[in-house]
């Protein structure tokens, strides 16, 4: 029987991983206002008390800890510290990310496993490290934020769409082999949404005239606007509640129609 408390999620434990701001902060936000008890984790000890503090002016007591998600030893330190400080971890949503856009022939190694390291190999590191608790606990929620490059290719992000393609497949295979301990492991794609990630590719030109890639974004997007960390929100409160209990290995576009359209023909 639908009853609209499926979607709350009270004294649910949630951590995010990169939420000090942009997308992370939007979704964690979100979460407390839904009843969570809010963790989450950045590289920069500043940015992530200056986190807590941008939490506290909206009254959310949110556990913030600085930790590098690429580093296995951090990342059980700062799980256990939860585990003693706020209790065991009920909702996981592996949101830090970085890209570098290069032309591939152009790009070292290293940069490129700098991407793949934290974009894929944290999220792995991460969910490998929460689902035994989730285990004991009897059920558990992990929301992989993957990308339009999930799906999608372009110049500049080989590691990027790599990376974010292969976030998709580790999210079904989550689903796969815990699905059956009532774990449910979902992907987010969001669309282009405004963020310091992508502040680069809005940045007005010397001449004035807004960004071509802007210009392009907004006409490839049926909504005709860039997403907002915001538009987020209600997606992750789904996928991180009970309403969403039998959807699992799902990635869920949030673009605006972006991954519907052909694009505009032209004039
Ligand atoms: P953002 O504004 O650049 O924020 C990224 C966050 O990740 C920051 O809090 C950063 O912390 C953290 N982070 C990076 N490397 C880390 C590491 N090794 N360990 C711990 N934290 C780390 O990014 P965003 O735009 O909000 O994007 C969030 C996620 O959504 C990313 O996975 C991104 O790929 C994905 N996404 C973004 C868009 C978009 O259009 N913006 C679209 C699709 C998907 P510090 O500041 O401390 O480094
Ligand atoms: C880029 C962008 C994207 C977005 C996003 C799209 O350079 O194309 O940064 O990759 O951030 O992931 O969904």
């Amino acid at each position: 029987m639908f009853d609209s408390k499926d979607f709350r999620l009270d004294g649910k434990v949630a951590l995010v991983t990169g939420a000090s701001y942009g997308i992370g902060f939007a979704i964690a936000t979100a979460f407390a206002k839904a009843g969570a008890k809010i963790c989450f984790c950045d590289l920069n000890p500043e940015k992530n008390a200056k986190g807590v503090e941008d939490y506290k002016a909206l009254g959310i007591d949110a556990h913030g800890y600085v930790c590098n998600v690429t580093d296995e030893a951090q990342v059980k330190e700062m799980i256990s510290k939860i585990e003693e400080e706020v209790g065991t971890i009920d909702i996981l949503v592996n949101n830090a990310g970085i890209i570098k856009r290069i032309p591939m022939t152009d790009m070292s190694a290293e940069d490129f496993r700098m991407v793949i390291d934290v974009d894929l190999n944290a999220p792995f590191i991460v969910s490998k490290a929460v689902i035994p608790g989730m285990i004991k606990k009897g059920h558990g929620k992990i929301i992989n934020i993957c990308s339009m490059m999930s799906e999608l290719g372009r110049e500049t992000v080989s590691a990027y769409a790599a990376a974010k393609g292969g976030l998709k497949m580790l999210t079904k295979n989550i689903c796969s082999e815990y699905g059956s301990y009532n774990i449910q492991c979902n992907g987010i794609g969001p669309g282009y949404i405004a963020t310091p990630q992508t502040a680069p590719l809005r940045e007005i030109q010397p001449d004035g005239s807004r960004h071509p890639f802007d210009q392009f974004i907004t006409a490839k997007t049926p909504a005709e606007r860039w997403g907002t960390p915001e538009d987020l929100q209600g997606p992750a409160v789904f996928l991180a509640s009970d309403a969403s209990n039998f959807v699992n290995g799902h990635i869920l576009y949030v673009d605006g129609g972006i991954l519907a359209y052909i694009g505009k023909q032209p004039q």
